[in-house]
């Protein structure tokens, strides 16, 4: 159905007819789920109405096993149904945990069983069926006990209340409307049900700069947050807000918001009582404090332990958590003072308070130092925090990766961050094992990201950018997938199982992130925009600005020296090699060398190339690899949905052009800096 890509990853086209098909039918015909359960009920209408769309057949509900002998079966373990307690032993109910899932092909009792603990476990058992059906996974030999790898799966909005949103590249938010809640039941369902597929547990619903009406989100405006509570329940997701430190004041209630008054901790208890009263299972607070002009207990002479413990204080009855940020660095800073670095910030303020927060407090750290540019080093505060609950804050908007104009597949980043050794406890301590909590044992852990969604047609503006909704979720549910797996999942469930199109449109997204960096990004500089609305070329948008964001060319060279001698120092906020391998000038990696380093523009790279010859030839490859997107999607016209076709290839074209503008701002600005002509060559200006 040409639906303009709403369905997204829950499209379930309709698959070829084969082996694997007979197979499919053969066992999915007839349906048992005796959990009443809202959830469990959700999984049922989804599997019907994949299997009726993928197969062509009704999965008809039975209450005992089907004539034919054949069912699936899900549930809970102690929702009563004898399959289940009889395909599952003892040991498989005592490791799922509270929602994971076990799934077996039982030949002797003639099912498929899934089954779980809690009734959102089986739903994701259910998604993950659908989902090896709807990549053509064999199913007749499945047992296997499914586990997410991170406690908390979440997704942040930065969606305001007049319905605009911050950093949105897909519309307007589809919760708010000019300063209403828009009710639109059907889509915050469909988006639950797209969120559920993926694995997230738990969505913010609002920005984490709250401002004055989105302030009383946690009173006066409780009845309409609970609504959207009551349908993220069913899709076992928790609800979270983004809440304003300086909330006691707001209507002049408390006249300060010091942490350590009385009168203020007592807002926020009956604030918070108020908050469970409405919403029974309410999340937590997510809080963005003494960060580019919010309130904050810095105010009072407090720090970010005592603003963070005296909400968590005012949840902990109810079992709530508080997501406090740790994106706090001086945004007014002098362009003229060297001294001052934007990326030391994070680790400088939080490194000291580690094992002062409370256990229900999680710190929320951004996956890098700066601000999710499509290249930066992974944040040192990764390994530094040994006695602290925290979750990496990844950004699934694409409000430096091309705004969701570009093509920017991020899955393989994210993958890189994760897999990045801080040496923090022995040789190997990647960052994935500290946000899953497992390094340190921490209480609450996991991943959250900035949601790249609103209510265009298709909910990410450029559909290929619901590959990274999608991946994003995948990834937190379990790390260890790859980008690949990944992107060839989503290809099967938005556009089917034909081979060229998997081939095709796999390529593009997983070329995609290096090409974006190659014609944007050279060697760990970042910022090369233009200012406030952060979109195309500007090497000097941000140079001379208070924002800590520069890149320092002269005509001789460019890069910032962040090493321990001769500049910020930064360099020594990593443990042992990493340390010693980003300051020393011989063994930076490329990729990150103006990052950490300044250097003439003939410095010559591991590559073999100088600075400057890397810049030019990046640019011009990565704008001509840009063009080779457009020409390998059209290959894919008439196979591919044509409404989904078009929406492509338009976004596609405006990138190749924009990809030559960049690539010409770029070399030109850097050839009249240095004066030095490029091999190759070609035109510059
Ligand atoms: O990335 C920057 C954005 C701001 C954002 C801020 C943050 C919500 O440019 O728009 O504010 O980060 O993460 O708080």
């Amino acid at each position: 159905i040409a639906d303009g890509g709403y369905a997204a990853w829950l499209s379930y086209p309709s698959l070829p007819s084969g082996r694997l098909q007979d197979q499919y039918v053969k066992w999915c015909g007839a349906v048992q789920a005796t959990d009443e359960d809202d959830t469990v009920q959700a999984a049922l209408r989804e599997w019907q109405r994949g299997i009726e769309s993928m197969l062509g057949i009704q999965a008809v509900k039975v209450r005992e096993q089907a004539p034919t002998g054949l069912s699936v079966v899900f549930g809970t373990f102690q929702g009563g149904n004898p399959l289940i307690g009889s395909v599952f032993g003892e040991e498989t109910v005592r490791i799922v945990g509270p929602e994971g899932f076990a799934i077996r092909t039982s030949q002797e009792q003639g099912c498929i069983a899934i089954g779980a603990v809690s009734p959102a476990g089986v739903l994701y058992g259910v998604f993950h069926l659908l989902r090896l059906i709807g990549n053509l996974e064999e199913i007749e030999g499945l047992d296997e006990v499914i586990i997410p790898v991170n406690g908390l799966r979440m997704i942040n909005h930065w969606d305001n209340f007049d319905g605009s949103v911050e950093r949105g590249y897909a519309g307007r938010s589809f919760f708010y409307d000019n300063n209403h809640f828009t009710n639109d039941v059907e889509r915050i369902r469909d988006y639950a049900r797209l969120m559920s597929s993926a694995g997230i547990n738990a969505i913010a619903i609002n920005n984490v700069n709250v401002h004055a009406l989105e302030t009383l989100f946690i009173s006066k405006y409780l009845p309409e947050v609970a609504s959207i509570a009551d349908q993220f329940r069913v899709y076992g997701i928790k609800l979270f807000l983004s809440v304003n430190f300086a909330g006691p004041m707001h209507e002049g209630e408390v006249c300060t918001a010091d942490p350590l008054d009385l009168g203020v901790r007592k807002w926020w208890q009956d604030t918070a009582a108020g908050v469970y009263a409405a919403i029974p299972d309410f999340g937590g607070f997510v809080v963005k404090a003494d960060s580019e002009n919010r309130p904050g207990p810095f105010t009072y002479g407090r720090d970010h332990a005592d603003g963070a413990n005296m909400l968590a204080e005012a949840l902990e009855p109810f079992g709530g958590i508080v997501i406090w940020r740790c994106f706090v660095y001086n945004c007014k800073q002098d362009w003229r003072d060297r001294k001052t670095d934007r990326a030391r910030a994070a680790y400088d303020h939080f490194k000291p308070l580690d094992g002062k927060f409370k256990d229900n407090v999680i710190l929320q750290i951004k996956n890098g130092p700066m601000d999710f540019q499509v290249r930066e080093p992974v944040s040192p505060l990764f390994g530094a925090l040994e006695r602290t609950n925290q979750v990496i804050e990844f950004q699934i908007a694409q409000e430096y990766t091309g705004q969701q104009r570009h093509v920017c597949y991020l899955v393989p980043q994210w993958k890189e961050v994760l897999e990045f050794n801080t040496y923090a406890q022995g040789a190997a301590s990647p960052v994935k094992h500290i946000v899953d909590g497992s390094l340190w044992g921490n209480r609450h852990s996991g991943i959250a990201a900035v949601s790249n969604v609103g209510n265009d047609r298709n909910w990410t503006g450029h559909l290929l950018a619901q590959a990274n909704l999608y991946g994003y979720g995948r990834l937190a549910w379990n790390p260890e997938l790859t980008a690949e797996e990944i992107a060839s999942e989503w290809i099967s469930l938005t556009f089917g199982t034909d081979p060229d199109v998997s081939s095709v449109v796999s390529r593009i997204l997983l070329d995609s992130l290096e090409i974006y960096e190659s014609y944007t990004a050279p060697l760990g500089v970042g910022w090369m925009i233009n200012p406030e609305h952060h979109y195309g070329p500007n090497v000097d948008g941000y140079e001379y600005s208070q924002w800590g964001t520069y890149h320092y060319a002269d005509h001789q060279g460019i890069g910032v020296d962040r090493t321990v001698k001769t500049g910020t120092g930064y360099s020594a906020q990593y443990i042992g090699l990493n340390s010693e391998r980003y300051d020393s000038l011989e063994t930076c990696p490329d990729e990150l060398l103006l990052f950490f380093h300044h250097v003439p523009y003939t410095h010559v790279l591991h590559s073999g190339k100088t600075v400057i010859q890397h810049i030019y030839d990046t640019h011009f490859e990565g704008a001509e690899r840009a063009a080779e997107l457009l020409a390998s999607w059209s290959s894919l016209k008439g196979t591919v949905r044509e409404d989904l076709y078009m929406q492509v290839e338009e976004r596609l074209r405006g990138q190749a052009s924009h990809a030559k503008e960049w690539r010409d701002q770029i070399s030109t600005y850097f050839y009249r800096k240095s004066g030095i002509e490029d091999t190759g060559k070609r035109t510059i200006y």
